[in-house]
């Protein structure tokens, strides 16, 4: 049975760290939106030179953008027989048009939930070892407004389909945490 997951959460919740961990378990591919739009910015492409900006300031990129690209990344034969979606949809619209493209688009939605402090925590580590153009304090606050103004949403959205999990604590309990939700579903 093809297995369609998505995972949603804050940033610094922890979902590109478990998206690959889990995505790797059960064979299946990562689609990750900010890991394909990061790749575009740091190889200089149409594309990346236009989402630039929005990126650094925490912004969302354009719906018409990320859709197309998604779009084009599960039409691939790899994704047929399941993908997990990481960091998209990010809004209702995205969530919309993923429902037009994809029958039974979604079967699980994984929410991982941290407090605001570990969160902010965690990416300003990550920007003490990685530099990521987007882990300033500034563009980190950016980002959780505008994961509260328009991703939240989603979690009324999806409804029965959403799993809470504690996304605190040591990497591998996070995981344990995730698969046992998903062996449940
Ligand atoms: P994303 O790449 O999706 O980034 P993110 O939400 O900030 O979280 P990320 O996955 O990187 O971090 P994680 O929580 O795993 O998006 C970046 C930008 O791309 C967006 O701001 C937007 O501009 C654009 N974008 C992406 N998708 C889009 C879409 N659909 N529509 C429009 N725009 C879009 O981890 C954070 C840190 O925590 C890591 O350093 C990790 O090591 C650490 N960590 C993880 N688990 C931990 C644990 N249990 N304990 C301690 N540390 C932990």
């Amino acid at each position: 049975m093809a297995r369609r997951i998505l995972f949603l959460g804050p940033p610094g919740a922890g979902k590109g760290t478990q998206a690959a961990m889990i995505a790797k378990a059960l064979h299946i591919p990562h689609v990750s939106t900010g890991e394909m739009l990061r790749d575009a910015v740091s190889r200089g492409t149409d594309l990346g030179r236009e989402v630039e900006g929005v990126m650094t300031a925490g912004d969302l990129v354009s719906d018409d953008l990320v859709v197309a690209i998604v779009d084009e990344r599960l039409s691939q034969d790899d994704a047929k027989c399941g993908y997990l979606l990481d960091g998209f949809p990010r809004n209702v619209a995205q969530a919309e048009a993923l429902n037009d493209a994809v029958i039974n688009a979604i079967g699980t939605v994984v929410l991982l939930e941290a407090d605001s402090d570990e969160l902010v925590n965690r990416l300003l580590k990550r920007a003490a070892q990685e530099g990521r153009a987007d882990d300033n304090e500034e563009t980190i606050r950016r980002r959780l407004e505008v994961y509260n103004a328009e991703t939240v949403p989603l979690v009324e959205f999806y409804g029965d389909a959403v799993h809470r999990i504690d996304g605190i604590g040591e990497i591998d309990d996070v995981f344990s945490r995730i698969m046992l939700a998903l062996v449940a579903s």
